[in-house]
């Protein structure tokens, strides 16, 4: 696990810099042959010489354990040339230097107690943030552990140790668990835990993204919405009906929601086989749709039974949209009017339906990943079970759930350091962090 690693923490691009940063113990020692390592923190210019090369580099020390990686950490600025680069990371190597893993960095972080689970997963959202409610999301979980675990945590400890002297001595030293003095203490954890776990529901969805089609017959404005959210023109808008064949995607943030829209051909039986084609494609992107914004012109009457029909397979996902709310018709419903930019109702529409009653900025500092969110449902299960124990319940019962949670935290901050856990949150990292 000591062995020093490298990595290059910036892209092989032609730059004006590149940086490589190197992590292990003993590194003044390690890079001897390459570079006098300068004072701790102070950036320093060096000529570093190897096979023929001379780089003239800025070079950091930051010592363990005061570094990010907890162990000795060495960077270097070098000219941003990926040949450059690459000759550098060979030349390391045969220092015995060898490149680190994706992720490598973080983890050793992690190992050494200097960040926990749930900052690495921020930190490897920041860096795939693609919208500014992702990015801000991200920043506010890199803050650290949320005091709602840390309080979790504290509420628990007394409980977990006395239940377990329960079970192992309760008998022989008469020692009792009140498990009506324990249930009316977690009453306001569970609540906490079920405010975080809708917020997180919330906030997965700011951070996966919402998967929306445009379906409906043709001319019934798809492409017309479809440019108006993504605020640009990117689908041909014309008067005649059967425009739109391919399936066009976008990705956009919009009222603070990050969107991944699908325009699609206009539904009905097509002479045209060009137009067909397009019509068949509809199908599959139902099925990986989150939402399907099932377009009908407000002055349309009830929609068409066709393509209720062909929705019908995906019903619970469907939210009718009344276009053309300009011309009147229908004004029941989500009706909105992409010309005129008068989609509030669809907002509306899809933050009660995606954020419930929260707003994105009160997502900031949920949990958000697959893995947290799975974990605080899991918390959830067993804190209501805890405090649905009858008072008569043999301490084995409320020690077991104690323990499960206590586990469940200590999966979510990483502190079990569960390897299994570990791989599958690094291997989203890239290479140098
Ligand atoms: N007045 C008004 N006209 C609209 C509105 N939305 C779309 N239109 C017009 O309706 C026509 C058809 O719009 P599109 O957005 O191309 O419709 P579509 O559903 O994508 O049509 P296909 O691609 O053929 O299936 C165009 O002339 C648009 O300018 C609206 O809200 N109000
Ligand atoms: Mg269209």
């Amino acid at each position: 696990m000591n062995d020093a690693i490298c990595a290059p923490a910036t892209p092989l691009f032609p730059a004006a810099i590149s940086v490589v940063r190197v992590s292990g113990s003993s590194l003044a020692q390690a890079l001897k042959p390459l570079v006098n390592l300068p004072l701790p923190r102070q950036a320093t210019l060096r000529t570093l010489r190897w096979k023929g090369y001379q780089e003239r580099a800025l070079v950091l020390y930051f010592p363990a354990p005061d570094s990010y990686t907890g162990e000795d950490v060495v960077e270097f600025q070098l000219h941003g040339n990926p040949l450059l680069v690459r000759r550098f990371l060979n030349h390391l190597g045969e220092l015995g230097i060898r490149l680190a893993e994706p992720g490598e960095f973080t983890r050793r972080a992690l190992l050494n107690g200097k960040q926990s689970l749930l900052e690495a997963e921020a930190l490897r959202d920041m860096i795939s943030a693609a919208t500014d409610t992702q990015l801000r999301m991200a920043q506010a979980r890199a803050g650290g552990v949320p005091t709602w675990v840390e309080e979790a945590k504290a509420c628990l400890s007394p409980w977990v140790a006395r239940a377990e002297a329960v079970v192992d001595y309760g008998e022989e030293e008469g020692i009792l668990l009140k498990i009506d003095k324990m249930q009316s203490e977690f009453q306001d954890l569970r609540q906490r835990f079920h405010v975080e776990q809708a917020r997180s529901s919330a906030a997965r969805w700011l951070r996966d993204g919402i998967r929306i089609a445009l379906v409906g017959r043709p001319n019934s404005g798809k492409s017309t919405l479809f440019n108006a959210l993504a605020g640009e023109d990117r689908a041909i808008v014309t008067e005649l009906p059967g425009t739109t064949r391919d399936v066009l995607e976008v990705r956009t943030e919009w009222a603070g929601l990050p969107l991944l829209l699908f325009d699609t051909a206009g539904l009905r039986d097509a002479e045209d086989p060009v137009e067909r084609l397009g019509v068949a494609r509809v199908a599959s992107v139902l099925d990986q749709a989150d939402l399907v914004l099932h377009l009908v012109p407000a002055g349309d009457g009830a929609p068409d039974s066709q393509i209720l029909a062909r929705l019908e397979a995906v019903r619970e996902k469907v939210l009718e949209v009344r276009t053309f709310g300009d011309l009147g018709g229908s004004t029941s419903g989500v009706v909105v009017s992409a010309v005129q930019g008068d989609l509030e109702k669809l907002e509306a529409a899809l933050k009660d339906r995606f954020l419930g009653p929260h707003s994105p900025d009160a997502c900031l500092g949920a949990l958000a990943t697959q893995r947290q969110c799975g974990l605080l449902d899991e918390l959830v299960v067993q804190v209501d079970l805890l405090l649905g124990l009858s008072q008569a319940a043999p301490p084995e019962l409320p020690a077991s759930l104690l323990q499960g949670m206590w586990g469940l935290l200590a999966r979510m901050t990483g502190e079990d350091r569960a390897e299994s856990t570990l791989d599958q949150v690094f291997s989203g990292f890239c290479l140098g962090k």
